[in-house]
Order: structure tokens, then C-alpha cells, then sequence
């Protein structure tokens, strides 16, 4: 088995030649990624000893303050990212505005911009529920050598050159692509390594899992009701399975591994939906796609959006591309 005991690093390095832009600077930010990923993972991992440590808004051991840990995992992954001087801005869903970075020199001359949602899921983080971390990176389109501007974050999700996750769950992996396909790296904790345990992961063109917030049924268009039922009825291999997490990332990383379809429609209350097109939608229906699966809003590809705010709100619908276009089909009916 050539992939057997390959480490994620070792990956990066071979597949080097592959991106687009092979200059080694997307390696070294995928790297960033994967360190800053070790930190926040151990950080999550202690956040059942809370009562023990102390709480969020006490004093920890050293006399430094205990933060909440999307807190925590913001700033953790914008310092690891800032400090290795590749990427000239950072878009989070924790900040109101985009952060500009001058890089080597104040030259502003780094190529990458990397769009952020750092602890998706965070109210499970309470439960000892599994969380995750989504990213998404783009190349800068205003011209090197002048700060980053609004145009660089707002670009549709087909101009993406990498978007992944990490899922902070039973174990801690990083699925992530650059185009090529969809790889997943599964961490041992103990020595601090990730390994290629998912190559080229892909959807399963059937699924029987759907993964909705049924609570919010009454709120939700008649298409995405109709489809509800679909899934419920008895008749050739339904009814569907129920699995809904209310963390997307494992939400979708089930999903991606056993065939479904994970949506987040829009509901009479908010018509946008819940989810963030930069952060949450993009970086998801990359790699669905490049899993083999089908992403839209129910009715187009999320990728082809052309996004005009920074915290824009999309529906979303991913999974299965015959799952996909069995709800799809009944939104376009309803
Ligand atoms: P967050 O970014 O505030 O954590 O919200 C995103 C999360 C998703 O991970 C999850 O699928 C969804 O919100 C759950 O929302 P709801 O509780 O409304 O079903
Ligand atoms: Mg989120």
C-alpha cells in the first residue's frame, strides 16, 4: 500500500507540483493551517475540564485570562497565519471587517487571502459535541504591492485554490483540497502527526442520510417540506435515515464518508438561511464537488454566486449528487 504510514506533510511535499501556483507558498500555508489546527485541538480537547481550570472569564493557572475558545481558535489561527508572512489578509467570521497583512518588509507582497469560520458549531462545544474548524483560500486579485481590498474576499467560490476543515471529533482529522480531489488526515494525538487516512475520499452517488433542522419544518419552503416527506415515505430503500449533529462540519464529513445530504434552507424567518457563503458554503461545495457531489442553494451552484458582503447568508444544500437532484427537482416544483 504506497499510502500506508504517509504523513500529511510528506503529502504536501509530493503533491507540491500540483497546485496551480507552485511557488511552495500554498504548501507552507496548508502547513499553517495543520500547526494552528494542533493548537486549537488541544485546546477543544480541554474544554471539559472547565469546571476544574476554571471558567471562561477566570483566571487559568498562570494568571492569564481564560477565553471562549472560538475566542481562543480566532486568534490562534490568524497568529499562526500572520506570522508566516504568506497571506495578505484574513477574513473571519469572528470579525466584522477583514484584517490586512503587510507582510516581509510592510511589502505587501504575499499572494494568499484565507477566509475563516475557526469553531463552527461552537455552542456544542458544551455537550463535548464534535466541532470544526472550515477554511477557504484565494489568490489576491488587486494588483501585488498595495494593501489587500474588500474585491480580494469577495470573489465566487470557483476562484477558491484550496478550502478545507478540520473536524475536532472521536479523532481529529483535516480533509482538505487543492483541486485535486479530496484527501482526509487523521492526527495521532500522541505524537502529534497527521496521516493520509481518507485518499481521494468521494461522495456516494446514493445516500440514505438526510441531515436537516427539522425543528424549523413550519419555516421551511414547501420544496424543501415536499422533500422532507420524500425521505420519509416508505417505498423502494426509504425511509431515510435521520442524522442531524448541528455541526455542520460533522454533519458533512458523515455524510461525505456514508452517502447524504446536509441542508440548511432558508425559513420564513430568514430568507438568506443561517450559513455564511465566504466561511461555511464555499469552502464546502468545493469539496463537494471535488468529492463528486452537487452544492447549490437549491436551485444554483453555490460556486458561481457572486458574493457582495463579507458576512453574506446563502441556503444551502450539499451531498449526493442523486440525492441533490431529487431535492433540488422538488424545489423547482414546489
Ligand atoms: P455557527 O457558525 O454559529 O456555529 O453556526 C453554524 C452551525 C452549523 O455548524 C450547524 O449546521 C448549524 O449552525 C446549526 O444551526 P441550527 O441550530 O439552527 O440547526
Ligand atoms: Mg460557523
Amino acid at each position: 500500500m504506497a499510502n500506508k504510514n504517509k504523513t500529511l506533510g510528506e503529502f504536501i511535499i509530493e503533491n507540491q507540483e500540483e497546485f496551480k501556483y507552485s511557488s511552495g507558498e500554498l504548501s507552507r500555508l496548508i502547513n499553517s493551517i495543520r500547526l494552528a489546527a494542533k493548537v486549537v485541538n488541544h485546546e477543544v480537547n480541554k474544554a471539559g475540564l472547565v469546571d476544574i481550570l476554571g471558567a471562561v472569564g477566570d483566571q487559568n493557572i498562570q494568571g492569564e485570562d481564560q477565553q471562549k475558545l472560538d475566542v481562543y481558535a480566532n486568534e490562534a489561527f490568524i497568529k499562526t497565519l500572520t506570522n508566516r508572512e504568506i497571506v495578505c489578509g484574513i477574513a473571519s467570521e469572528e470579525e466584522d471587517d477583514f484584517i490586512t497583512i503587510k507582510g516581509r518588509n510592510e511589502k505587501n507582497d504575499n499572494k494568499y487571502v484565507v477566509l475563516i469560520d475557526p469553531l463552527d458549531g461552537s455552542s456544542n462545544i458544551d455537550v463535548n459535541v464534535s466541532v470544526g474548524t472550515i477554511f477557504s483560500i484565494y489568490r489576491r486579485i488587486t494588483p501585488s504591492g498595495s494593501p489587500v481590498t474588500i474585491d480580494d474576499f469577495l470573489q465566487p467560490g470557483n476562484r477558491q485554490v484550496a478550502a478545507g476543515y478540520i473536524v475536532y471529533g472521536t479523532s481529529t482529522m483535516i480533509v482538505y483540497t487543492t483541486g485535486h480531489g479530496v484527501n482526509g488526515f487523521t492526527l495521532n494525538p500522541a505524537i502529534g502527526t497527521y496521516y493520509l487516512s481518507h485518499p481521494n475520499m468521494k461522495f456516494p452517488k446514493d445516500g440514505h442520510i438526510y441531515s436537516v433542522n427539522e425543528g424549523n419544518y413550519v419555516h421551511f419552503p414547501q420544496g424543501v417540506k415536499d422533500y422532507i416527506k420524500y425521505c420519509q415515505k416508505e417505498e423502494g430503500d426509504r425511509p431515510y435515515t435521520a442524522r442531524y449533529i448541528g455541526s455542520m462540519v460533522s454533519d458533512f464529513h458523515r455524510n461525505l464518508i456514508k452517502g447524504g445530504i446536509y441542508i440548511y434552507p432558508s425559513t420564513s424567518k430568514n430568507p438568506d438561511g443561517k450559513l455564511r457563503l465566504l466561511y461555511e458554503c464555499n469552502p464546502m461545495a468545493l469539496l463537494t464537488e471535488q468529492a463528486g457531489g452537487k452544492a447549490s442553494d437549491g436551485f444554483n451552484r453555490i460556486l458561481d454566486i457572486e458574493p457582495t458582503k463579507l458576512h453574506q447568508r446563502v441556503p444551502f444544500f450539499c451531498g449526493s449528487v442523486n440525492m441533490m437532484e431529487k431535492a433540488e427537482e422538488f424545489m423547482k416544483n414546489a
